[in-house]
């Protein structure tokens, strides 16, 4: 039974007498946990342990508490079932004539009509007849069965993706549709996908407090292992929106810098994904630290939490700094190799571009060789160079890099230094640009944003527009037309002779536009 008659009214008669509501947590074998006085309008549940609380289970604990005023059920009841999967939320009324009706709530697991609790009619206590272990444990099977199905795909992540957005609604679907790539370059799999549009970001939350609760509720329900923001999180942010979610939170940079650590295959190219990891996980420790000490009071309170991420603090200083040592020296290798390349005068061309653009299919096309290409995002971490014969025996070096993405911060872009210096020998930058995506104009402004930044935009650039055999060649002309590109598609042999002309005029020079041979 969920409560007995008699102690419900009880509770409504001391309620009344005191003007308070009242509440009562019980456990499954029907022994109260906890008695709990609120005021005459809410009841604040206690932090309760984290027991059970694995993703689809029930806490074990149903509430039964009074309202003053006959009133059913209210919001902060609901939320408070939903946040702390309580087995159930009831609700007596505590009326001046004695104890009313009972209202009582349940969770449901996913459904397709997207609700997350059940309201039951309100019954008269003397029908109080419920029998709530049965309705539990159903409700706990059918909350299993989901685990299980989740268990079976347990290699991937199961994924809700969020974005918090100030501007038009089209710029943050845009960006959504590049996050799902990303998501799915990194191997998990995407439960749903949240908007929500805001005058301002909350500095804390992000979001509205409200909305978040409603949010993670959502999260629950759909038993999500990790949250993805499109957005970058501030360490404060972060750390806000993890206190009250006990799923894993990661934003846009985190997602990126994860398919790097995938990625990285060489020792230059780990040494650069480390250390951008480590700068980013810097600032983020050091606020949890600060809520750890004030967790544990004031001065001289020396908890082990706290020594311990202390010393983690001390040593990820000390390894970013052997780690920028390493990269300074690699930077001084890929000079002297640069210096040993250029003295041998043969040009370089660097194929750069968003990522995903065709650019190792490109050099693969070009040069008969077999760098990697996939159908994802940075599948190329590392440069690769080959020789590349002109009739009249004449040779080129031409380079594959790693792709470029919008809003990659400075950090990163720091930790990639060495590969991106790469680019600063270049004589010619042939710009990669897949013309069948339909934020291509963005991925060109993106590019040249970052090579402003890294201070190669003096550097001769050619545009190429890849994948023409995926567009109209109406729109590959007008594109080519307005920005003075020239078309290719990667796959296609034929139609690089093009390319190779345009390539050999600006190198090796025609009369009038600007040899770049000495
Ligand atoms: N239809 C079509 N697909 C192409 C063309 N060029 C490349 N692709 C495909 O686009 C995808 C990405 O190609 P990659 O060469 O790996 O792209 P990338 O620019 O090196 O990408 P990252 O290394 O991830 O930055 C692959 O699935 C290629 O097969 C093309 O001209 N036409
Ligand atoms: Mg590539």
């Amino acid at each position: 039974m969920l409560i007995s008659g008699e102690l419900a009214r009880y509770l409504a008669e001391i309620s009344q007498q005191t003007g308070r509501q009242l509440g009562l947590l019980i456990n499954r074998k029907g022994v109260v946990e906890y008695v709990i006085a609120g005021d005459a309008k809410k009841i604040i549940i206690p932090e309760l342990e984290r027991m059970r609380s694995g993703p689809g289970r029930l806490r074990g604990l149903r509430f039964v508490h009074t309202h003053l005023n006959g009133e059913g059920l209210t919001h902060d009841d609901l939320t408070d079932l939903a946040l702390l999967r309580l087995d159930l939320i009831a609700a007596v009324e505590a009326r001046l004539e004695g104890a009313g009706k009972l209202h009582i709530a349940h969770l449901l697991p996913d459904n397709t009509e997207g609700k997350t609790w059940e309201i039951l009619p309100p019954i008269w206590l003397q029908q109080l007849d419920l029998n709530f272990l049965d309705l539990v444990n159903s409700l706990e099977e059918e909350l299993a069965d989901r685990i299980t199905v989740k268990e079976v795909d347990r290699s991937r992540e199961r994924a809700i993706l969020v974005s918090v957005y100030t501007g038009p609604k089209y710029r943050a679907e845009d960006s959504m549709e590049e996050l799902k790539e990303l998501v799915r370059s990194s191997g998990a799999t995407i439960l749903d996908i949240v908007f929500q549009h805001r005058p301002q970001i909350h500095p804390r939350y992000l979001m509205g407090k409200g909305k978040l609760e409603e949010f993670i509720i959502r999260c629950m329900q759909l038993g999500a292992d990790v949250i993805i923001f499109d957005q970058n999180l501030t360490p404060v942010q972060e750390k806000t929106i993890s206190e009250n979610i006990e799923v894993k939170i990661v934003d846009r940079t985190q997602l990126i810098l994860d398919i790097f650590a995938q990625r990285a295959q060489s020792q230059d190219g780990k040494i650069q994904v480390e250390l951008a990891q480590l700068k980013y996980l810097l600032p983020r420790l050091a606020t949890k630290n600060t809520a750890m000490s004030r967790l544990t009071g004031g001065i001289g309170a020396r908890g082990p939490g706290e020594t311990k991420l202390e010393i983690n603090r001390r040593r990820l200083n000390d390894r970013i700094t052997t780690l920028e040592k390493k990269i300074d020296e690699l930077s001084k290798s890929r000079a002297q190799q640069r210096a040993k390349r250029k003295a041998a005068g043969l040009p370089i061309i660097s194929i750069i571009g968003y990522t995903n653009a065709g650019k190792s299919t490109l050099l693969n096309s070009l040069t008969e060789s077999e760098v990697v290409t996939r159908d994802q995002l940075f599948a190329t971490l590392d440069p690769t160079s080959r020789r590349l014969r002109f009739p009249e025996e004449r040779e080129v070096i031409i380079t594959d890099t790693v792709g470029f993405i919008k809003d990659l911060p400075p950090d990163l872009i720091a930790a990639f230094r060495p590969t991106l210096e790469e680019l600063k020998e270049a004589n010619l930058l042939l710009l990669i640009v897949d013309i069948s995506n339909p934020r291509w104009e963005d991925h060109i402004q993106s590019v040249n944003q970052i090579l402003t930044g890294l201070t190669l935009d003096h550097i001769p650039q050619l545009l190429v527009f890849n994948k023409q055999d995926k567009v109209s060649p109406e729109l590959t002309a007008n594109v080519c037309r307005q920005y003075q590109g020239i078309s290719i598609s990667a796959l296609q042999q034929e139609t690089l002779p093009t390319l190779v002309e345009a390539v050999k005029d600006k190198i090796w020079g025609g009369k009038d536009n600007g040899s770049l041979s000495d």
